[in-house]
């Protein structure tokens, strides 16, 4: 008979494997500040991934990071991550006793962790799987015929899946055939960290004559749209002195720059890169762009909002029930320009609009405070281990 680890210590501690990308995507973002957050509420918490995760920079004593090292032999074309990332598991599973592995972003961490649960179960220990679907694991890549059957065998084959959206949680079923319950459980913010901070210094540099200061920050891939808020900016800065601050990089990054060249704003646009604490820049800005033609919840707009500053988005996917139209900014139709340009006048004309937006986006963003959200994955571990329990 198998041993299940089930054993949520004396305090209800659990011990928990985080798989993810370490990157500054989404994924990986909601996922080390989940892991973070359990730690602070006592869980043992033990990150598995290619990278020490960009949010995971200060040392916590429950909390453990486990590099998947690349394999190199000449036979290979292609370094077998999977393979590495799927021995990985195991080891630390069983080394250090998880109780649950919860993987972000379906490929290929939920593939590899059905994988791995497979492993274990050979040796004796039965461990659940919960998979959290972050946005193109299923409405881009997922959804393309050539990873389509694995990414439905493995959300099929997980224990627990969350969506971070009500749209997404639609466009799974939409797209799959899903035979398994779906929770959703919204992308979140630690207010311990997003706190408004006096940066004036920044503002200053970015804007020394008092210009608005405008921000979008994302990956910079086609699904972002990041060319858009460029052209938003163009209309608002002949009416409104403004600067436009683009922070992040990715594929779309040279494009960008060579129309910022072609528009003549140059001396208006900053492109910053990659940034660490982007609360402090966003302390300093006053509208936020997030035009993408595919978002699946939309982290950068909560993040922003959580700094009181609002949004002007498209509409796409999972946006709306982040950014609420006309109360914490203005949701247009996806490319529509001349529309996002028109809200973004509006609220930064009037000194006491912008205040109302600016407050009424707070207000939002608290409703996905991490202190809501986490106890709902708390449940969700629970639920699992129960049902895992009652059935080995
Ligand atoms: O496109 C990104 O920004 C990265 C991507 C990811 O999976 O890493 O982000 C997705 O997950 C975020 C966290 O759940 C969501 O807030 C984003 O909306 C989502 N991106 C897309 O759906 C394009």
């Amino acid at each position: 008979m198998d041993t299940i680890s089930f054993a949520l210590n004396e305090k209800g501690f659990m011990k928990v494997g985080i798989v993810c990308y370490p990157t500054f995507g989404g994924s990986g973002v909601v996922a080390t500040e989940l892991g973070l957050s359990l730690a602070d509420s006592g869980h043992e918490v033990h990150f598995i991934t290619y990278e020490r995760p960009v949010r995971l920079d200060t040392f916590r004593g429950n909390v453990f990071y486990h590099e998947v090292l690349p394999f190199k032999y000449s036979l290979f074309k292609y370094t077998p991550y999977e393979t590495t990332l799927a021995g990985k598991m195991v080891d630390v599973a069983i080394n250090e006793g998880l109780e649950l592995l919860h993987v972000h972003y379906a490929i290929p961490h939920a593939s590899v962790a059905y994988l791995a649960k497979q492993i274990l179960k050979s040796k004796g220990i039965s461990i659940p799987i919960i998979t959290t679907l972050h946005g193109t694991d299923i409405t881009l890549v997922g959804k393309d015929p050539a990873l389509k059957p694995v990414v439905e065998f493995s959300i099929n084959n997980s224990d627990g899946v969350t969506a971070v959206s009500h749209f997404l949680k639609e466009a799974t079923h939409k797209n799959f055939e899903i035979t398994k319950e779906i929770d959703v459980i919204y992308n979140f913010i630690d207010f311990n960290k997003f706190k408004k901070s006096d940066k004036d210094h920044f503002k200053k540099a970015i804007a020394p004559n008092g210009e608005k200061i405008l921000v979008h920050i994302s990956n910079f891939r086609s699904v972002k749209r990041a060319e858009d808020a460029l052209y938003v900016f163009e209309k608002v800065q002949k009416q409104i002195p403004s600067k436009l601050m683009m922070i992040g990089d990715g594929p779309e990054r040279a494009n960008l720059e060579v129309l910022c060249r072609d528009i003549g704003l140059c001396d208006e646009i900053r492109f910053l890169g990659k940034q660490g604490a982007i609360e402090e820049l966003l302390s300093v800005s006053d509208l936020f762009l997030l035009p993408s033609s595919n978002e699946s919840f939309g982290l950068a707009a909560l993040e922003a909002m959580a700094l009181e500053v609002p949004v002007v988005s498209s509409n796409a996917g999972g946006i709306p029930e982040v950014n609420e139209d006309g109360v914490t900014g203005y949701l247009c139709d996806i490319g529509d320009v001349a529309c996002m340009a028109e809200k973004a006048i509006h609220i930064l004309s009037d000194p006491n609009r912008h205040e109302k937006f600016r407050k009424n986006a707070l207000r939002q963003a608290l409703n996905f405070d991490v202190k809501k959200i986490t106890p709902q994955y708390e449940a969700l571990y629970e639920r699992v281990l129960l049902k895992m329990a009652a059935t080995v």
